[in-house]
């Protein structure tokens, strides 16, 4: 069996939930692929921010199998609108149509990093006032922010968001001294 043409391999049963995936322009493959037999793979509350590819990309080996997909912001710096790539044929596709043909992600939006974080440019990734990725999330509770409202999209939201910034030292010290 020639090395193109062996059994799939791909990751199964696999949860990819509340990721922020960024690529610049010109650069990077699709921020997620699921290939060569990746089965049952939920995916959902993820920034899948594409630069020279998209969002997603799936092929023919079972990758739909089970696939869960919703509740997921899609972008790509150098694709416009086509954020979901087939690999087995090489098609690239608008979320929309990924959303009509496969049934995925039909609460999933596309926006572009600008509206969405603080400071890309500079690798801040926190969500700017008026994210359209805030409360954009699964809305069952279990997927709730540490603050109790509805689930930010990114790896700043979810269950396991990091909490409120730390207190200095200089602060502990200042209690200790009570
Ligand atoms: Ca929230």
């Amino acid at each position: 069996m020639g090395r193109w043409q062996r059994p799939p391999w791909g990751c199964k049963n696999n949860r990819i939930y509340n990721n922020t995936i960024y690529f610049r322009s010109g650069e990077g493959r699709w921020a997620i692929s699921l290939k060569e037999g990746s089965t049952g793979c939920v995916v959902r509350n993820n920034i899948l921010c594409g630069g020279a590819r998209g969002g997603f990309e799936f092929d023919d080996t079972g990758t739909l199998a089970g696939l869960q997909m919703d509740y997921n912001l899609f972008y790509s710096a150098d694709l416009g609108s086509l954020v979901v790539a087939r690999e087995d044929t090489n098609e690239w596709i608008t979320l929309s149509q990924w959303q009509a043909v496969a049934g995925q992600d039909a609460h999933s939006f596309g926006a572009a990093p600008a509206a969405v974080f603080v400071n890309y440019p500079a690798a801040d990734f926190h969500l700017k006032a008026g994210s359209p990725a805030i409360d954009a999330g699964d809305p069952a509770p279990a997927y709730n922010d540490p603050d109790g409202t509805r689930n930010d999209l990114g790896a700043y939201g979810g269950p396991a968001a990091p909490g409120p910034v730390p207190k200095k030292v200089t602060d502990w010290l200042l209690l200790l001294g009570d």
